[in-house]
């Protein structure tokens, strides 16, 4: 089995720690990229990074981890809230998922509220900072260990 996690990020988290710290906080899209690879390290597993701000592209990167990874930590930013199409392709790749989300998106506005992934996740994280993927990845290694 592969020891690899493909780690997804959406639209706009390139933007990750230059502007709303308030909501996102101070660490960048390459922080949590460290911190991502160091915790998998931790459990014997590398990491492959991606983000776009284009829906195919997450798609394509989604399909590509059939081959080489074990299992899924994405966060598709505001997709989230409206791509059927990126549910229907993690679905399709039958690959354990953590869903993260940096922010409570519960306590914000109410079409934040639904999510079109967490129904075919392992799990989610919401409202942990960058923190969750931390967990995610934490809880995804669990699992792929039985
Ligand atoms: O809380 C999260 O992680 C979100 O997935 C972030 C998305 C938002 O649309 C979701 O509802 C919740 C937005 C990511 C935008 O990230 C930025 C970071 C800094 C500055 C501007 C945007």
């Amino acid at each position: 089995m592969s020891r690899r996690i493909l780690l997804v990020n959406g639209p706009n988290l390139n933007l990750l720690g230059t502007r709303e710290p308030e909501i996102y906080g101070e660490e960048t899209l390459a922080d949590v990229e460290v911190l991502v690879s160091r915790v998998a390290g931790d459990f014997g597993l590398d990491v492959r990074a991606v983000q776009s701000n284009h829906e195919g592209a997450l798609i394509d990167a989604i399909h590509a981890a059939r081959e080489d990874c074990s299992a899924i930590v994405i966060n598709p930013g505001a997709f989230t809230h409206t791509s059927i199409a990126l549910r229907d392709a993690l679905a399709g790749v039958a690959l354990p998922v953590a869903e993260v989300h940096i922010s409570n998106v519960h306590a914000r506005e109410s079409f934040r509220h639904r999510s079109y992934v967490s129904g075919i996740a392992a799990c989610v994280v919401v409202g942990c900072g960058v923190q969750g993927y931390e967990f995610a990845v934490r809880r995804l290694a669990a699992l792929i260990a039985g």
